[in-house]
């Protein structure tokens, strides 16, 4: 592994402190990764990307913004990365997903915030995650409460830019999240010093629609009766993707997804036959983040799609490029993004929708419905998504945990009944 130490202190960091979390990560994905058989090899890649997790990115980031680029880091699937490339930006993700970040975000924050929040806001203080100490603006939403006020204490020491998103999707909400989406087009002109042409608008939108329908390939392969790929890894190029360069993620996911046609063609699988099938759905899955599917796969189950933000909800849907100026693209870029269904929304029927139709397409024998603690959205929207599927006749469980491993035994338990009373 090269080292970035220097690198490391250049940015302020708490090296001490970093250095704990650099020693458990390798272990952590020894224990959940590579103790999988019959891996895709295009996997090495993101194999690679994690072993230097916060080396590799990091520098390339740096050594961008030495020739004037800008970073932007970004917490949530409704912040349009197509504005920031269309301005020479660069988008990285910004969202914790590490218990080791929780105590020092709880630190500021009440404890009863759900943990993605108090890990983003831990990161941050304790100066232990590279990805924040670069990024020159931060970009917030106003979705959940917890981000909302998140941002008055993260932006106490970086340019933050808060994009307000309607909590409803009227055609008036439509155009209301244009506008937001101009005047953020506004702030990024000014704090990249470059303008944003019609042109330069249109190959972002299609280098952003490369990456989503790359990522929707992948995806499709896991509707196949051999699962090529199984859900922990599908789940690691998803929480990657937030972090790469664009072009680069499009390529190397192509790459999988070649991969993963002809194992279907040759009718490999990563799991016995008859192995139940599992579409998760619920809040995002930051990266460390692969408690969960590390359960399930190792209860007798394979996940075969996540209807979440690391998920479907992240490449469903592209931007028309068929518009020519910038007004058109603005809308377009709304309609787009307006389709993603987050519980933020109400209503938010679009989701329980795209629940049942995704369990269908994916061949679902159950889904689990898993929120985090304190994600008082997710968790209240399960009673409608509970109705739903059972109306649909299809059979679900429904969690709620965080990042630490206290309930892992707990969730085993409830999980391995689940599978089993599938049948
Ligand atoms: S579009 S899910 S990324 S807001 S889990 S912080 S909602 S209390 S992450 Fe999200 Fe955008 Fe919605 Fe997706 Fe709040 Fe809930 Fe925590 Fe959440």
């Amino acid at each position: 592994m090269t080292d970035y130490v220097k690198m490391w202190e250049n940015l302020g960091m708490d090296l001490k402190n970093h250095d704990a979390l650099c020693q458990v990560l390798p272990t952590a994905f020894g224990d959940v990764y590579l103790s999988q058989q019959n891996r895709p090899q295009a996997m090495a890649f993101w194999d690679f990307v994690v072993s230097e997790i916060h080396g590799i990115r990091p520098s390339e980031l740096i050594e961008a913004q030495k020739k004037g680029q800008k970073v932007f880091g970004t917490f949530c699937v409704y912040v349009p990365d197509e504005i920031v490339i269309a301005a020479n930006g660069i988008v990285t993700g910004l969202c914790g997903g590490s218990q080791f970040w929780v105590p020092g975000g709880e630190k500021v924050l009440p404890k009863s915030t759900c943990p993605l929040i108090k890990a983003s806001v831990g990161a941050r203080l304790d100066r232990t995650c590279p990805f924040f100490r670069i990024a020159d603006m931060y970009v917030g939403e106003t979705t959940c409460d917890g981000k909302k006020k998140a941002w008055e204490i993260l932006g106490q020491d970086v340019p933050m830019h808060i994009m307000d998103l309607p909590q409803m999707k009227r055609s008036k909400d439509i155009r209301k999240w244009t506008e937001e989406i101009a005047d953020f087009a506004k702030v990024v002109e000014e704090f990249t010093g470059n303008k944003i042409s019609a042109e330069s608008l249109g190959q972002a939108i299609k280098t952003i629609n490369n990456k989503r329908r790359a990522l929707a390939r992948m995806y499709e392969a896991r509707k196949a009766e051999n699962i090529p790929i199984s859900g922990k890894d599908a789940l690691l190029v998803m929480q990657i993707a937030f972090f790469d360069d664009p072009v680069r993620c499009a390529k190397t996911v192509n790459d999988l997804a070649d991969e993963l046609e002809k194992r279907i063609a040759d009718g490999v699988s990563v799991f016995p036959k008859g192995t139940k099938r599992i579409l998760l759905t619920g809040t995002p899955l930051a990266i460390p983040n692969w408690k969960l599917h590390h359960i399930i796969e190792t209860s007798g189950a394979a996940v075969v799609c996540e209807e979440m933000c690391t998920g479907t909800r992240y490449f469903e849907n592209l931007v028309d490029e068929s518009k020519n100026t910038l007004e058109e693209q603005f809308e377009a870029i709304s309609q787009r993004y307006m389709k993603t269904n987050c519980a933020c929304f109400t209503p938010n029927a679009g989701r329980i929708d795209d629940i049942i139709r995704l369990a269908k397409e994916y061949k679902a024998d159950g889904v689990i419905d898993a929120s985090l603690k304190f994600c008082c959205l997710y968790d209240t929207e399960k009673y409608k998504v509970n109705a739903a599927l059972k109306e649909a006749g299809i059979p679900v469980l429904s969690l709620e945990t965080d990042y630490a491993d206290a309930d892992a035994e707990q969730l085993k338990t409830r999980i391995e009944a689940f599978i089993e009373m599938l049948g």
